[in-house]
């Protein structure tokens, strides 16, 4: 169908920005003619993992789950977007160990997190600052940062419109769109 499928797996804060960019590529995709698809919250925690929480052993299932199920769609010749905090490095790598060379797309969105706590639509910040969530990324659980990701998005200075176009250049420069 014209484009090789891939993943482009998205990784950040919560606040950072990966759901807006996520879903503002899908949409260029699928305007474009792409066979797309998103993995979010929204359809993978409330679903499949709505069996997982937020210690590190259900980060760690849920980021092994949501790595398979992507393998499923990318072996069905999609290109899908995933938009998870992901935080632990050894649990992306082993994702990215799912899929050939050049399948698995890092997408570092790189925001500082006073920005992201000052965000805070959810007021999730404000509530793991007063102890009301336990093991918060970024408060009381970490964040390990991808050391050698395809690309990194400074959501911070970059507007939605420029992130995705980062990314597409990223795709037309490997061949992929
Ligand atoms: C981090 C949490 C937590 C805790 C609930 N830590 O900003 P949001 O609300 O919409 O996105 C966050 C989402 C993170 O789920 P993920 O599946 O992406 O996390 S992971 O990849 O680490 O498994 C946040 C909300 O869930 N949330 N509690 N303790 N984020």
């Amino acid at each position: 169908n014209g484009h090789g499928s891939c993943v482009l797996w998205f990784t950040g804060l919560s606040g950072s920005g990966k759901s807006t960019i996520a879903n503002a590529v899908s949409s260029e995709l699928y305007f474009q003619g792409i066979n797309e698809y998103v993995l979010d919250g929204d359809n993978i925690r409330h679903g499949l993992n709505r069996d997982l929480g937020f210690s590190d052993y259900d980060r760690t299932e849920n980021i092994r789950r949501i790595g398979e199920v992507a393998k499923l769609f990318i072996d069905s010749g999609k290109v899908v977007t995933t938009a998870f905090i992901s935080p632990f490095r050894s649990d992306r790598d082993q994702v990215r160990a799912l899929f050939e060379a050049g399948e698995f797309i890092e997408v570092f969105v790189d925001c500082p997190i006073e920005i992201c706590e000052n965000r805070d639509p959810k007021q999730l910040y404000e509530k793991a600052r007063r102890g009301e969530i336990k093991n918060f990324t970024g408060i009381d659980s970490p964040y390990e940062a991808p050391e050698r990701p395809e690309i990194i998005i400074p959501s911070n200075v970059l507007t939605v419109d420029e992130a995705v176009e980062q990314i597409f250049h990223y795709l037309r420069e490997h061949h992929i769109l």
